[in-house]
């Protein structure tokens, strides 16, 4: 082995190395987005706001949005055991006392949306009514 060759070998190591290694790194980067889990804080981009469920009313029970507003609520079961369904919006989610839940508010269209409770909870389940206007 020549001299030049023996002095150029670690450089030579060093670029074999970056060849092998070097794609994966760039394909675990460029893949990082896609295949990572959602997190709480990228659902909570842009507004949350806190909906209580508890004997027998929803806190609060009037919601107003803006249409094309990025919102999730934040549900939390306080007391006893409830549902949170909004037809309109396509939500229907149950919610045990102790229980939250983050759900997005899909805001593409303005009206009103009425909310109500949809498990039998007792004698104030009537009572158990809200709304979500969109603007
Ligand atoms: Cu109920």
């Amino acid at each position: 082995m020549n001299s030049e060759l023996k002095q150029a070998l670690p450089a030579l190591a060093v670029v074999a190395l970056v060849i092998i290694v070097g794609p994966k790194f760039l394909n675990s980067n460029s893949n990082a987005p896609s295949n990572h889990a959602p997190t709480i804080q990228e659902d909570t981009k842009g507004r949350t706001i806190m909906l209580h469920t508890s004997d027998w009313k929803f806190e609060p029970s009037t919601i107003r949005l803006k249409k094309g507003e990025n919102v999730s609520l934040h549900l939390m079961g306080i007391q006893g055991n409830h549902g949170v369904a909004i037809p309109g919006l396509g939500i229907k989610e149950s919610m045990a006392q102790g229980e939250m839940k983050l759900v997005k508010i899909p805001t593409d269209k303005v009206g009103t949306f009425d909310f109500f409770c949809n498990v039998q909870c007792g004698a104030g389940h009537g009572d158990m009514q809200g709304t979500i206007i969109i603007e």
